[in-house]
């Protein structure tokens, strides 16, 4: 008998000797809890202790709390009605990737997995009526909301609706690219790509591309900026986040650049005649008036001398 046969929760095994002549012993009965064993690459379980509200429950031993506080020896359980629900108030609006519902016997065989943002009005995220109990892992969501709701409309026994643990799975949002604007010249040798990460604790990793090619190895979880070296050239640059299941966001808009080398930086007692260029903060400038260049002049503080392109 392998754990991982059973679902988490109570079960009773029983050991009987026998000696060579086919005696049997008496059978010791030994009660064993299964405990779902937390997958690390499935990131943080946004349901973990967060406030609950059913529609019923079948006695105060069995409370909504029971189906998130991360003991898979303890559960909800409801009366024996339809429909019957339960939702967790996330505390703030998350996108949902991922929905993982332990069932004990009483299991429901018909629900929706429902999300809200204001706990009144609920839009379907997925639905089965072909539930067998045990753990749905429901892991292609795409939702998003403050609150998420089990649903039931059909019991798959004769009992009422019971759940060891609830967890749910956000997925990040796309990156908020800052720098560079799309459209911008910048440097081919030193192109620096900035950005925000909204739900950046759903964040595993990163997939950039440079003209469709992915850039290995990619930005970590935490970073917030990246350093290209491309060649001379117009490029389009695309940056998404992954979830840790392997499904990237809603990629960000592609940024094209072109990148060329920058000219020379401007320097101080450097001879400039009209029309030479200049870098100074990354940024290009051409030359107003011939004149050699001096600390109060540099630019952009100096526009009848410098003139931004
Ligand atoms: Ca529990």
């Amino acid at each position: 008998m392998m754990p991982n046969d059973l679902p988490s929760g109570e079960h009773y095994a029983s050991v009987v000797a026998h000696d060579k002549a086919g005696n049997k012993s008496s059978a010791t009965k030994i009660k064993v809890w299964f405990d779902t064993v937390q997958d690390p690459k499935a990131g943080t379980n946004r349901a973990l202790n967060q406030p609950v509200t059913v529609s019923s429950i079948h006695s105060d031993s069995y409370a909504g709390a029971k189906a998130v506080d991360g003991n898979a020896a303890t559960r909800w359980a409801s009366l024996k009605t339809d429909p019957t629900w339960i939702q967790i108030d996330l505390g703030k609006t998350v996108s949902i990737g991922r929905v993982i519902l332990n069932w004990e016997t009483a299991y429901a065989k018909a629900y929706q997995l429902q999300t809200s943002d204001d706990g009144s009005t609920w839009t379907d995220i997925h639905s089965t009526t072909t539930g067998d109990g045990k753990i749905d892992d429901i892991a292609d969501l795409n939702g998003r909301g403050r609150y998420v709701r089990m649903y039931g409309t059909a019991r798959g026994t004769g009992y009422g609706y019971s759940l060891w643990e609830m967890q749910v799975y956000a997925n990040p949002q796309a990156p908020a690219m800052i720098t560079p604007g799309s459209g911008q010249t910048v440097d081919s040798n030193d192109v620096r790509l900035g950005w925000l990460q909204p739900d950046a604790d759903a964040v595993a990793s990163y997939r950039l591309t440079v003209d469709g090619d992915e850039v290995t190895p990619g930005p970590a979880p935490a970073d917030r900026e990246w350093t290209l070296n491309l060649p001379d050239g117009e490029h389009t640059i695309q940056l998404s986040a992954v979830n840790p299941l392997g499904s990237a966001s809603t990629p960000e808009i592609p940024i094209t650049v072109a990148a060329v080398p920058l000219p020379p930086a401007w320097a101080a007692g450097t001879e400039y005649e009209v029309g030479d260029k200049v870098s100074y903060d990354g940024i290009t400038y051409e030359c107003q008036q011939a004149h050699t260049a001096q600390q109060g002049w540099e630019p952009p503080n100096s526009l009848t001398l410098w003139n931004r392109l």
